[in-house]
């Protein structure tokens, strides 16, 4: 095997080195198998014809293994509950509608877009009603973004590293083409009091979800979602219209949106209180902490996947921050004591998912595969210790620490925490 310079320790290949030495000197990465004298047999699928075209499509019969992590819902709070995306089956940056995340505080309703109302009322000089019809014929634009439940991760802030896969510690995380029109359009449209400041939404689920957040981001990029990658929102994401509210913890985004009130402050709803505030050490709470923090995680190779050969691998994963855009992700392969930068794949969206990756030659040895991202804000990525040390041990939201996963000798990939 041909000697590199590596970048960093423990194997990872920095980019540019990487392209002065050409791929074809990476004798390592070819698995392919040369092809044998004799002419392969002919497939029987190429013998005769397949089934038409369809009306609305489906994946493979060999990708059924891609799906939801759903957790049961407990029979006492019906409907409540979550399911995760396989982040680590996924590639790219969008989400598949059918594969986006889910939570849901009381189920998801079965809402007739006909029968549905969106009402805007409050500290305004016109309350108005909105039917879907209405609001379809009001000006959209489309916009990449990120969504993340504050819940997400919340097992990495357990006493100890569960041997799990990337979509179950992190899964509670999608990015999709969200289109829709603009709150401040409405807004403009029913005329905002001088004395508003804060906007309540609220969701015509059996729950109610209810949540504040200030005017000036209602008035920014605040929207009113009714399309997902291109079709009507699902059902699951709030059909037929959601709140959107970028780069903030999820449970701000109101799912099957019903009202929209101005007011002079936050209404203090029970999920504004009871839920999505966190606890400190001296027994006070954070409310109202909106921005996801800046984050990263190696989906691959990554939880309860095993290296089958030494070489040459892509570590490659996804990278986010609530603050703004993504400016650079570092990889370690040896704990944390060297990093070397992994190359994003375009040109980093504000508030969507980034894809990074970088080559690294696995020898055979243990390793310690983690990443680090910073966001254009300057923010960096806090260590698992450090995000513990801000919060009493009974949180579990807004955890963005770095996730590492080792690899054994055996190539078997485990969470750990040191
Ligand atoms: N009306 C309503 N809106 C809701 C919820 C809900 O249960 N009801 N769940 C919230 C939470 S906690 C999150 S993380 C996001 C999840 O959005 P998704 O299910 O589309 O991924 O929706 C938010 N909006
Ligand atoms: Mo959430």
């Amino acid at each position: 095997m041909k000697n590199f310079d590596l970048a960093a320790g423990n194997g990872l290949i920095n980019r540019r080195h990487m392209l002065s030495l050409g791929m074809a000197s990476f004798g390592s990465v070819v698995v392919s198998k040369s092809l044998a004298a004799q002419t392969p047999d002919i497939p029987a699928w190429s013998k005769s014809p397949g089934p038409g075209a369809s009306e609305y499509g489906a994946p493979s019969r060999f990708t059924d293994d891609i799906k939801r992590l759903a957790s049961a819902s407990n029979p006492i709070t019906p409907g409540t509950g979550a399911s995760r995306t396989p982040l680590h089956l996924l590639q790219g940056t969008i989400t598949p509608n059918s594969l986006h995340f889910e939570r849901h505080h009381s189920g998801v309703p079965d809402i007739d877009p006909a029968e549905h109302r969106l009402i805007i009322h409050g500290m305004v000089r016109q309350p108005l009603v909105f039917s879907y019809e209405d609001l379809l014929a009001y000006p959209q634009t489309s916009h990449t973004y990120f969504l993340e439940c504050s819940g997400n991760s919340g097992a990495s802030t357990g006493a100890n590293a569960v041997d799990t896969s990337a979509a179950t510690l992190h899964g509670l995380l999608s990015c999709a083409q969200w289109t829709g029109v603009m709150l401040s359009t409405l807004l403009d449209e029913a005329g905002i009091g001088p004395d508003a400041s804060w906007v309540m939404a609220t969701g015509a689920d059996a729950a109610s979800l209810g949540r504040s957040i200030p005017l000036y981001k209602a008035l920014n990029d605040v929207f009113i979602a009714l399309y997902q990658n291109g079709e009507p929102i699902r059902p699951e994401q709030g059909y037929p219209m959601r709140m959107f509210v970028p780069g903030w913890e999820g449970n701000v985004s109101v799912k099957w949106l019903t009202q929209i009130k101005l007011t002079d402050g936050p209404a203090n709803f029970k999920d504004e209180t009871s839920r999505y505030t966190e606890l400190l050490t001296n027994g006070k709470a954070l409310q109202f902490t909106f921005p996801m923090g800046v984050k990263s995680l190696i989906t691959s190779p990554s939880g309860q996947m095993s290296l089958q050969r030494q070489g040459l691998h892509e570590v490659t994963g996804l990278a986010w921050s609530g603050h703004g855009g993504i400016r650079r992700v570092e990889v370690s392969a040896d704990g944390g004591m060297t990093w070397t930068d992994a190359h994003l794949d375009q040109n980093p969206a504000n508030l969507a998912l980034v894809r990074f990756r970088i080559p690294w030659q696995w020898s055979g040895g243990p390793a310690i595969l983690q990443s680090r991202a910073t966001d254009a804000t300057g923010n960096v990525q806090p260590t698992r210790e450090a995000v513990l040390a801000l919060y009493s041990s009974a949180n579990r939201y807004h955890f963005n620490g770095i996730q590492r996963w080792a690899v054994s000798v055996q190539g078997e990939v485990k969470n750990v925490y040191a």
